[in-house]
């Protein structure tokens, strides 16, 4: 079968990543690359040997034959680019945060529909090998039926000098980081009915929240708590590992730090190393992230061949961002927040 041919819009700090995933996968590759920064494009076109170079999205989609973009821009920019791909009848893929507003990503996810192209959300932290391990002993029943959560991602790790629009925005960590923790709960536990927040802001450099504290009723009867923060010191730092508790009706698990998997049920306890592998691109601690960015973009090139819907859809990542839309306004308001009502 033909490779697929791709096109990446948005060569910065974590398109890079991007890039490298792309080369270790069969079934498709980048032919060409656009950012308005011409330093960017670059860099990226010169470390990966793309030679088809563009700083204009729209000249792009006029340039190539594509039969997937995969957009890696700042959240500003993803709704007119994906509106651009639906327009073109480009399948797409899009970083999170999908979009500025729930309001534009419904927009995104009509856009792409109404087009009949795939949407993919570049939700990458439920495709951890840890995450993914938790998940399959949910499924093997060994635990029963799980009635309690916790997913916790508590850290001091300096963002900022990466990411240093991080520090800038009115919202911070549900939107960038809480928005991945958030998708974990609902990939774990299913859909969520309620949501009860509360931030605060610990850190006096930055303009948003740098912690979170998010109480969930799950569809299927599970309660769950999601906390985050950037103003955790620890003797150990735990960037970016996200910890999870599990309880259910026959037993634990319990994802601890340092991928220490104990899963307590029907045959007992077993304890295991779920570390991610380190790939030959790839650097600590960011390595359990950078793994998990070659198993979606697997997923993609798996879902376009074989026309299935990604997990992580446009449409699916409505359910994650109205979570994101709902803590915001919980914090704000005190109150419980119903989600249907917001999506
Ligand atoms: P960045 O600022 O380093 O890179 C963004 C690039 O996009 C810049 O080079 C900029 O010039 C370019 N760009 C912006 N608008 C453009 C447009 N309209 N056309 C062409 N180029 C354009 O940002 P980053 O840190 O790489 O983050 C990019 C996205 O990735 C963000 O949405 C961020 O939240 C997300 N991210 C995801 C993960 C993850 O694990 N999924 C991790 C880090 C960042
Ligand atoms: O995954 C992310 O979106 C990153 C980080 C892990 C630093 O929050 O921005």
């Amino acid at each position: 079968m033909a490779e697929l041919r791709g096109a990446l819009i948005g060569c910065g700090f974590f398109a890079v990543n991007q890039m490298h995933a792309w080369h270790d996968i069969d079934g498709a590759s980048i032919m060409a690359i656009c950012d308005r920064d011409p330093a960017r494009l670059r860099i990226v076109g010169d470390q990966f040997g793309i030679e088809r170079r563009y700083t204009d999205a729209a000249a792009l989609f006029e340039g190539e034959t594509l039969d997937f973009v995969d957009i890696a821009t700042t959240v500003g920019s993803h709704r007119p680019l994906v509106e651009m791909a639906a327009a073109h009848r480009v399948p797409a893929i899009c970083q999170k945060p999908f979009a500025p507003t729930l309001a534009d990503a419904k927009a995104m996810v009509k856009a792409c529909a109404d087009a009949g192209v795939p949407l993919m959300v570049h939700e990458n932290f439920r495709w951890q090998s840890p995450i993914q391990a938790v998940r399959a002993v949910l499924d093997c029943g060994e635990i029963g039926r799980p009635f309690f959560g916790r997913i916790s991602f508590r850290s001091a790790y300096d963002v900022f000098s990466g990411q240093p629009y991080l520090a800038t925005g009115k919202r911070f960590i549900i939107e960038d980081l809480g928005i991945h923790i958030l998708d974990i709960a609902r990939f774990l536990l299913g859909d969520v009915s309620n949501l009860t927040a509360r931030t605060a802001r610990v850190n006096p450099g930055i303009s948003g929240e740098d912690v979170a504290t998010m109480l969930m009723d799950h569809e299927g009867g599970a309660t769950s708590m999601v906390d985050c923060s950037y103003a955790t010191k620890l003797a150990a730092e735990p960037f970016p590992e996200t910890l999870i508790e599990l309880d259910g009706s026959d037993g634990t698990i319990r994802l601890a730090q340092g991928y220490q998997l104990t899963v307590t049920g029907k045959s007992g306890t077993t304890v295991s190393d779920v570390s991610p592998p380190l790939l030959s691109w790839a650097s600590r601690p960011w390595h359990n992230i950078q793994e998990s960015v070659v198993a979606i973009q697997k997923h993609w090139v798996d879902c376009l061949t074989t026309a299935k819907e990604p997990a992580t859809s446009g449409a699916d990542n409505l359910k994650t961002f109205a979570l994101v839309e709902a803590a915001y306004a919980g914090a704000a308001s005190r109150q419980p927040v119903r989600i249907d009502d917001l999506l």
